[in-house]
């Protein structure tokens, strides 16, 4: 039967602009649907002050052109919003892809059609499109959530997520300020506009460890180097475990003494991005004592740096070990704890009771605001696929099925939904690594897949069930092995605004690593895809 489209995309940020051009290029009739005004996703969405990549600028680009990789200059180590947004326009503009990009066109209902193989996609707004092949990149952070305060409707100022910070200039000068939550999001905000404001006045429930991002500009020249370099940096990326330009120290931990782990530890807090994390001795992630010595070294660089020893101890986290939840990295965040105009108050000791017309209320005392900002997370991997009425054979839908947690095969596919892939889906390796890095892994891939099922002359490709369950298992497997895994936080699918305090582990990342994880899409297409069946 014929289909409006071949492929539909949904979603147009990192992962759908990637897999557009891929589909252009194999001469795919293929459209990207994406909710918002703009292409970008997440560096179209969040807006707020201070956000950037985690990322080294370099490694985040897309590889997949080297045409791209010449023409692009990254002007900081770790670029921030609006370069990134404009990078990704660049992109688009420079391989013709807005023309192959609906906006503003959320999807909220598709459903497949086992007779005529295909899916049917209703937007919101009732356009109805059919296509043979569905291509999910709805991200991994996409749906904030809200706390559940009382009262949040009755504050008369600005209030909004982070995610929806106002894209129109927000004027902070002077203005007493809130921020809920010292996630990655709060506290990239708090360490930009402490300075800027009047007051600021943080809550916060569980600390986070955080180090520096140690940012800077890059110059000409360096970015010279860097473009001469870049086939020797992804082939750093594509060996590191969290597909980074950072290999950890092999040494073993206790081969090494006191003074030299230490000397160690001083250069990687001083070097940038995740080095403390990935560059460090592999025990320190691993093993207990080597994870509690390490932490007691960055609560001691905190100490150092926060003038006031009380603030101090409740900015170091007491919960969890370094490295143990998806940790944040700052730019002078500790040091913002020091200005007169910034109080820290931690809701484990005096909880919100209330959100008022005026700010909000503690179980200690009631402040005043005139903006309230809620840095309060997202409802990760799965929450894009639950705000879509996803139905497969028989009309099962996907929510249903994901109840509890998700199964999939590879992270890519899913059992009784045909034809239906996903780029950065749940149970793949891009919600534990270097996003972009995985996503070309997985846009190759599909290619590959496609590719084999046009030549094949078949029309339905579907996860076989033992399969699925195989590496669900694995995945589960790989998450319970880790020291994290008791550890609530995003990376464990938890979400204290969406799970219940005492819901069950969620298995949403692969946790083998990104070189794992490619060696295993690799040997799965050198085998003929012999898992997925196809007719
Ligand atoms: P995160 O990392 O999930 O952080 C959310 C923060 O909000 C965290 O400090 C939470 O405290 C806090 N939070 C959440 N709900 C509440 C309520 N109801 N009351 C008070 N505080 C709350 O999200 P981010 O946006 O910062 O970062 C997301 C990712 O973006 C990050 O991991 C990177 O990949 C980039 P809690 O820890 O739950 O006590």
């Amino acid at each position: 039967m014929q289909t409006d489209y071949e492929v539909l995309v949904i979603g147009a940020g990192v992962a759908g602009i990637c897999q557009i051009k891929k589909l252009q290029d194999m001469g795919l009739k293929a459209l990207v649907l994406e909710a918002g005004g703009g292409l970008g996703g997440t560096w179209y969405n969040n807006r707020y002050p201070g956000c950037r990549f985690d990322s080294e600028s370099y490694t985040y680009g897309f590889k997949f052109s080297r045409d791209l990789l010449d023409a692009w200059h990254w002007k900081e180590l770790f670029s921030p919003q609006p370069e990134n947004l404009k990078y990704l326009n660049f992109v688009a503009d420079k391989f013709d892809l807005h023309k192959h990009i609906r906006l503003n066109a959320a999807v909220a209902k598709m459903v497949w059609d086992e007779a005529a193989r295909l899916w049917t996609v209703t937007l919101h707004g009732g356009d109805q499109l059919t296509s043979r092949f569905v291509i999910t990149c709805t991200g991994a952070l996409g749906v904030p959530t809200m706390p559940a305060y009382e009262g949040m409707d009755d504050f008369e100022g600005p209030s909004f997520h982070s995610y929806h910070w106002p894209h129109e200039p927000l004027d902070l000068t002077g203005k007493r300020v809130g921020v809920i939550g010292t996630g990655a999001s709060g506290i990239q905000i708090i360490a930009d506009i402490a300075d800027k404001v009047g007051a600021l006045t943080v809550f916060q429930r569980r600390p986070n460890w955080s180090v520096p991002l140690n940012n800077r500009p890059i110059t000409e020249a360096e970015m010279k180097d860097i473009r001469q370099r870049y086939e020797e940096i992804f082939a750093v990326c594509a060996k590191s475990n969290g597909g980074f330009d950072h290999l950890p120290d092999r040494r073993a931990y206790d081969s090494v003494s006191t003074d030299e782990r230490r000397k160690l530890w001083d250069q990687l807090y001083d070097a940038p991005g995740f080095a403390l994390l990935l560059a460090n001795f592999r025990e320190t992630f691993l093993e207990p004592q080597a994870n509690r010595d390490l932490s007691d070294y960055v609560a001691e660089r905190i100490r150092a740096r926060v003038n006031d020893p009380a603030v101090a101890e409740k900015l170091i986290p007491r919960d969890h070990g370094f490295g143990m939840r998806r940790m944040p990295m700052e730019t002078g965040y500790f040091e913002a704890y020091n200005q007169d105009n910034v109080r820290l108050v931690s809701l484990l000791d005096t909880p919100i009771e209330r959100v008022t017309k005026t700010g909000l209320q503690t179980s200690a005392e009631s402040f005043e605001f005139d903006v309230l900002v809620y840095a309060t997370g997202f409802d990760a991997m799965t929450g894009a696929f639950d705000q879509i009425d996803i139905r497969g054979v028989d009309a099962q839908p996907l929510k249903k099925k994901w109840q509890g947690s998700p199964t999939t095969y590879l992270g890519v596919m899913v059992h009784g939904f045909p034809n239906m892939l996903m780029v950065a889906g749940p149970q793949s390796v891009s919600g534990s690594t270097n996003y972009p890095r995985a996503i070309e892994v997985c846009v190759d891939w599909i290619g590959d897949l496609l590719e084999h099922a046009r030549s094949a002359g078949v029309s339905r490709l579907e996860a076989g069930e033992n399969a699925e369950a195989a590496w669900t298992q694995e995945v589960i497997a790989l998450q319970e092995a880790m020291p994290f895994s008791k550890v609530k936080s995003w990376f464990t699918g938890f979400n204290a605004n969406v799970q219940a305090a005492d819901a069950a582990p969620r298995y949403i990342a692969y946790w083998g690593g990104a070189p794992r994880y490619t060696k295993t899409l690799n040997q799965v297409s050198s085998e003929g895809f012999r898992d997925i069946n196809m007719d």
